[in-house]
């Protein structure tokens, strides 16, 4: 069976069918998968059913090395390189209960690990419950947003740099002392992709500190102009799960969004994530 694409209506992303990532691909199907996913930047392979070492497996298409996250503590028990995103609690096995999941991993704008010198070059989500509604994740296509700038605004972004920091906006997890932030990150504003040479505007609002060599004032004022020309309608989707799913994007081309914080606990949504490690942006 050779895999088909299709693009979403929305002007990037595409859904792939006709695969079975429970099965090794063939070199043609993986071929297309890859290729997909540097043109439309976000690919959706619906109904799957995939074990722990089989998500583990299908990530690989995207890269040689995954990597686990920082949250130790929401590592799947059979392997750290997928983390378990969950609102369900389990037993603690001590008479109470625990999240089985991070609930939340990300209700904000931002591209993945851009506060480590080796961003993410790419996340693959697998969804095992998704709710009827909520939940959804939003996309914003940065390479697009990129290609729409004036010339001007091209060149006055062109060589610009930024601070990262994991814990720009303080949060419960870094007070209490469970994870340990890693220090300033700096990377460029404006990235070439690795393998397109396509450029993208590359920002994380979450942990976007302050654009280097700018006045505070200035960097702020930079900051919310480049902010509000990529969150235009025209730039972003909303992605809506079914169970089954598995979606993976491109880090150096978008920026995304979860939902979860105002999803209704009763709501139950549980995904598995991995993590495709990726080089310094350039
Ligand atoms: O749960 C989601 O919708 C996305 C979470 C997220 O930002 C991530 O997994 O990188
Ligand atoms: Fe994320």
């Amino acid at each position: 069976m050779v895999a088909t694409v299709t693009p979403f209506p929305e002007g990037f992303g595409a859904e792939i069918s006709g695969l079975d990532l429970s099965k090794p691909l063939s070199g043609e199907d993986r071929a297309i998968v890859y290729d997909a996913f540097l043109d439309h930047h976000l690919i959706s392979i619906p109904g799957q059913s995939l074990s722990p070492g089989e998500a583990v497996t299908a990530a690989g298409i995207f890269g040689d090395d995954l990597e686990p996250h920082l949250f130790k503590h929401f590592h799947h028990p059979k392997t750290p390189l997928i983390m378990v995103l969950s609102n369900r609690t389990e037993d603690d096995g001590q008479g109470g209960k625990k999240p089985k999941g991070m609930a939340d991993a990300g209700s904000f704008w931002h591209t993945d690990l851009s506060y480590k010198p080796n961003p993410a070059k790419a996340t693959m989500l697998y969804a095992l419950e998704i709710p009827l509604d909520g939940g959804d994740t939003l996309f914003c296509n940065l390479t697009a947003a990129y290609e729409a700038l004036t010339d001007a605004m091209k060149k006055r972004l062109d060589g610009l740099r930024a601070v990262h920091n994991y814990a720009y906006v303080p949060r419960d997890v870094f007070t209490s002392g469970k994870v340990t932030p890693p220090p300033d990150c700096s990377q460029p504003l404006i990235r070439t992709h690795p393998e397109t040479g396509r450029k993208a505007i590359y920002i994380s609002p979450f942990y976007m500190v302050r654009i280097e060599g700018l006045a505070e004032d200035d960097s702020e004022a930079l900051k919310k102009e480049i902010y509000d020309h990529c969150l235009q309608d025209r730039f972003r989707m909303e992605y809506k799960w079914r169970t089954g799913d598995v979606l993976a994007w491109d880090n150096a081309a978008l920026m995304h969004s979860a939902t979860t914080k105002t999803l209704d606990p009763s709501k139950h949504r549980t995904l598995w994530r991995a993590t495709i490690s990726g080089e310094p942006a350039f």
